[in-house]
């Protein structure tokens, strides 16, 4: 994309910005939380909405100037509420883990205990990592898949009954089963929880009807407006009425100052995107392709975890199935222009700097237009690089094949 203007006052920040672009255009994009916006939700970005300070809420601002941020992120909550059928949302979250930290902190008290994922099960950082602010503050008690890959609903309600959590917590960032909403949310009401659900991987899946709809069943959603959903880098909560005052207060003034509005109006294009019947049929064909990238790879030999995936990624037990670590295989599929990353295993021996697995996701080439044929071919070159992982030249070639493929299904741009 041209930039006359960035090129005449900052020629090393344009020419960074060329190569990423062409890095991007030249390789396969597979890590599962990343995606391409369209131009239009990059054009909002880079709006002059970026000038403009506005803390509070449309119609109750701190600052004057108000009459277009107010309409904007008025219609961001419309597109938003409408999409996901949500009571509430709060759109000023400015990511994931923002958002789920101004959840705690609107319905915990210091020390309450939360009982969510485990970060090898598939859980997140934000979930209770012990290195994380979250859990300095609040008390986090974790469960884990069973070995065919389910949750253990039962141990899920015999912990919580025993634990007594104020949150009770679902959602992943690297699980590739369902989870049953209802059996949650009935675990928590149950225990007198809050039940919250962090849609942040599958927001695009559920916003296209490709996978059910977690805000009927639970207090509390929380999501990133990117990775499926294809919006800007933000975050969104959305609630019952009943948590509406809590949640805004804790977001602003509680947790933040003023919103990004660039980012607010860049969401709600990509909401306004993600009503259309074309994205349905993106989240579709994205199921469709991360389940022939399973089968394929089972073919090539390797070992599937969770039993399989009924979402958008997998995750591939790549040292019990080729003696390679998670480091390795993303260091050498690198090296031909497959990008994904190394990812824990549940109970990983290994730890997190040089895992046993990889996480592998089909949100970004779908978005290409990449389809079945094209993921059988990827699933080949992942088998390739990793066979072959020592021999240069077999790898040269690789590399020469995907940036082919890539240059047939060029970015959004
Ligand atoms: N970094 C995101 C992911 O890759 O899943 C989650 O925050």
């Amino acid at each position: 994309m041209k930039k006359p203007f960035l090129e005449k006052t900052d020629a090393k920040v344009a020419s960074l910005i060329a190569k990423e672009e062409k890095r991007q255009q030249e390789g396969m994009e597979l890590i599962a939380s990343e995606n391409y916006v369209s131009r239009a939700v990059l054009e909002a970005l880079g709006s002059v909405f970026t000038n403009k300070y506005s803390e509070g809420y449309p119609g109750k601002r701190y600052y004057g100037g108000q009459l277009f941020t107010d309409a904007v992120e008025s219609l961001a909550i419309e597109r938003a509420k409408k999409l996901f059928g949500a009571e509430h949302a709060n759109v000023q979250p400015l990511s994931g883990a923002p958002a789920n930290m101004i959840v705690y902190s609107a319905v915990l008290r210091p020390g309450d205990t939360v009982l969510g994922m485990d970060l090898s099960h598939g859980g997140h950082l934000t979930h209770g990592h012990p290195v994380t602010l979250s859990a300095k503050l609040y008390r986090f008690v974790r469960y884990k898949t069973k070995k065919d890959g389910l949750l253990d609903y039962e141990e899920i309600e015999r912990v919580a009954k025993k634990e007594k959590p104020k949150i009770l917590l679902a959602g992943f960032s690297s699980y590739t089963r369902q989870i049953d909403y209802q059996r949650i949310a009935g675990i928590a009401k149950k225990v007198g929880a809050i039940s919250m659900f962090d849609m942040a991987h599958l927001a695009g899946l559920i916003a296209g009807k490709a996978l059910p709809n977690p805000v009927p069943y639970f207090d509390i959603v929380t999501t990133t407006t990117h990775k499926t959903l294809r919006g800007p880098r933000g975050g969104m909560i959305l609630c019952k009425k009943e948590f509406a005052q809590a949640i805004d207060k804790a977001c602003f003034p509680g947790f933040q100052g003023g919103p990004h509005m660039n980012n607010i109006a860049a969401k709600a294009v990509a909401f306004k995107e993600a009503l259309s019947p074309a994205f349905r049929a993106y989240a579709k064909q994205v199921l469709k392709n991360a389940k022939v990238l399973e089968r394929e790879l089972r073919t090539y030999g390797f070992q599937i975890m969770f039993g399989g995936t009924e979402n958008h990624m997998v995750l591939v037990d790549v040292f019990s199935s080729k003696g390679v670590s998670g480091k390795e295989a993303e260091a050498v599929l690198d090296e031909i222009g497959l990008t994904l990353n190394k990812n824990m295993i549940p109970d990983d021996t290994r730890g997190p700097i040089d895992p046993g697995g990889v996480r592998i996701g089909v949100p970004a080439i779908t978005t290409r237009g990449m389809k079945e044929k094209e993921v059988r071919q990827i699933a080949s070159w992942i088998n390739g690089a990793i066979e072959f992982r020592k021999d240069k030249k077999k790898l040269r070639g690789l590399r020469r094949e995907v940036l082919a493929m890539c240059k047939k299904f060029p970015l959004p741009y």
